[in-house]
């Protein structure tokens, strides 16, 4: 068994899981945020058999976008802070997938 941890925007996230349940996938959202933007994102952990991971991260990348994304750096000069515009891409979506070691529902 597999454990899908999926980082995808807070604007995919909504038809991802949508998608994945009607597949009859299980999904647990997770508010988190990602470290460089500091803006939020969500992370979707699915758990799955070893045979069926394809298919799930085959439905997250079909409906996750890319988007650029604009980071407002604060500049200190002089007791005040400057912001200063920097575009970044972001996603699709950011996959990792684990070994699960044991899986129980008590
Ligand atoms: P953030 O950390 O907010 O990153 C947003 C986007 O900023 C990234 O998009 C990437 O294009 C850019 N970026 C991130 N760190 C950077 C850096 N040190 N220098 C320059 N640009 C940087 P994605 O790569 O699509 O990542 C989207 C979100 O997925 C990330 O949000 C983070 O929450 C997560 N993520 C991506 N890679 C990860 C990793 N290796 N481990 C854990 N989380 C990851």
């Amino acid at each position: 068994m597999k454990l899908i941890f999926a980082i995808v925007h807070d604007e995919d996230a909504g038809k991802v899981s949508e998608v994945l349940n009607s597949a009859e996938y299980s999904v647990t959202k997770l508010c988190s945020t990602g470290g460089f933007l500091r803006s939020g994102n969500t992370t979707l952990l699915i758990g799955v058999e070893d045979e069926q991971v394809n298919s799930v991260i085959d439905i997250i990348e079909k409906n996750s976008k890319k988007r650029t994304e604009s980071l407002k750096y604060p500049i200190h000069a002089g007791g005040v802070y400057i912001p200063s515009p920097k575009e970044v891409e972001v996603g699709g979506a950011t996959i990792f997938v684990t070994q699960v070691e044991r899986f129980e529902k008590v």
